[in-house]
């Protein structure tokens, strides 16, 4: 073999944490097993999945979840991001499996991290509804008091901008409305919830508590002022607007007066929002180009976005794409954390990535590797420039069910076969094993 030997990876900090994550509703299945749940409904409607698929066996997890911690426990992570499904523990016994779960991962020697939200809302809750907020606190301390015993890690809610945007403003995910900004009580809603959950989970105990919130760097299209100030807005909606109030106790200059509810109320709701958190999870996959409005619907990312939207989402050139069409901008990465550390400064608890990942086909998936290992290193630099990065998770251990996507969008580490439910590790689970193995090794001299 005549490749190039591929630059060391440099060495992360003592006791950062190496993980994988997955979620409840894209591969658990066993439907019939748990109450109904708003993605439910949601696939049942002809047209919402690409594919016509539904999540009712997705991986089978529920049934198989021996076989995926011992592919864990092959890969060698330190920690496992899975998804507690609220529809689940509402139903006789649904609490039983994720205690199955949570011991045989400690068996394997794999922590438990908990995300307690991942989309799969109950059917009849509603997130414009504010009581909703403490339903979910009430859930939250039902699930703390049953895991808090072997689970340190506690992950509230996953991605509420991507929730409130692709659910509630374009209804391309469930529950399938387009309010477009008339969606922004979602936001606050799902804000409060993650307050008053990270309350409960205090109150049982936790002392290791974070979010997973969707951020990447917003690029303008270029420096025309109409340019940059459609970037900015877009920035304020992805990032912006979940990181201050949950950092800085405040929302961004006008955004606070276009929630639910008197002033007064907000800014004590502001209290509850901005609890402190033990640590500050980051999903990145890419970031976004924006301009201004182009008077035109635009398809982008398998999202079209409406024409009466103030900024219009334009392509990044010159970059490979994955096969969702995701540009691959490693350094986007860098760029976004160093941004945060110099936004936030000593507000901005340590960071864990919670999520990082690429779709591709095929078992040797040498793309992946490529899109993973140019992350990883993107990490580092940030490190090296002073942000107090913790952890990386992988997204995801196995190919699941991609939300509107069906199961045309494969971003495991693991193979799964959807007919057979044959699990098959792909070239990427022995690169992220064996760069799990580097990095234990102790270094020499
Ligand atoms: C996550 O959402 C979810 O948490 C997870 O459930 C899901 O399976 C996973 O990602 C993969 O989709 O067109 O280049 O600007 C990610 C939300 C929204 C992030 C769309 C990337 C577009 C990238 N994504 N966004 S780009």
């Amino acid at each position: 073999d005549d490749a190039m030997p591929a630059k060391p990876m440099p060495r992360f900090p003592d006791g950062f944490l190496w993980g994988v994550s997955t979620s409840a509703h894209q591969i658990e299945g066993a439907a019939g097993l748990r109450g109904p749940s708003v993605w439910d409904a949601f696939t049942a409607e002809p047209g919402r999945v690409r594919d016509g698929s539904t999540a009712a066996v997705a991986c089978d997890h529920y049934h198989r979840y021996r076989e995926d911690v011992a592919l864990l426990a092959g890969l060698g992570v330190d920690a496992y991001r899975f998804s507690v499904s609220w529809p689940r523990v509402d139903s006789p016994g649904g609490l039983d499996f994720y205690d199955r779960l949570v011991d045989e991962l400690c068996a394997a020697g794999v922590r438990p991290v908990p995300t307690l939200f991942h989309w799969d809302l109950p059917a009849g809750l509603d997130w414009l509804e504010r009581d909703t907020a403490a339903r979910f606190a009430e859930y939250v301390s039902l699930v703390a008091e049953r895991l808090g015993d072997r689970v340190g890690k506690w992950i509230t809610l996953n991605e509420p901008a991507e929730h409130t945007l692709l659910g509630h403003a374009l209804g391309v995910h469930a529950p399938g409305r387009e309010l477009l900004f008339d969606a922004l009580p979602v936001a606050h809603h799902q804000l409060l919830a993650h307050g008053l959950a990270v309350r409960a989970l205090r109150a049982a105990g936790a002392t290791d508590v974070g979010i997973a919130n969707s951020h990447g760097p917003t690029w303008p299209a270029s420096d025309d002022p109409a340019d940059r100030e459609a970037a900015d807005f877009y920035d304020l909606l992805l990032n912006r607007m979940f990181a201050d109030p949950l950092l800085t106790g405040r929302y961004p200059e006008g955004v606070g007066a276009l929630m639910p509810g008197s002033a007064e109320r907000v800014e004590a709701d502001l209290e509850v929002i901005a609890e402190p958190l033990d640590w500050y999870g980051v999903n990145y996959y890419a970031p976004t180009r924006v301009g201004a409005p182009q008077g035109a619907e635009i398809e982008f990312g398998g999202v079209t976005l409406p024409a009466e939207l103030p900024f219009s989402v334009r392509r990044i050139e010159g970059r490979p794409v994955t096969d969702f069409g995701w540009p691959v901008v490693p350094e986007g990465l860098t760029e976004l954390l160093t941004g945060f550390r110099d936004r936030y400064g000593d507000r901005l608890p340590p960071v864990v990535i919670t999520e990082n990942g690429c779709s591709y086909e095929g078992l040797d998936d040498h793309d992946r590797i490529a899109y993973l290992d140019g992350h990883v290193r993107a990490l580092h630099r940030a490190i090296e420039a002073g942000v107090d990065v913790r952890g990386y998770f992988v997204w995801s251990l196995l190919d699941n069910f991609e939300w509107a996507e069906g199961y045309a969008r494969r971003f495991g580490l693991v193979h799964v076969d959807f007919t057979t439910l044959a699990r098959t590790p792909k070239a990427s689970y022995g690169w992220f094993r064996d760069l799990l193995d580097g990095q234990r090794r102790v270094p020499v001299g």
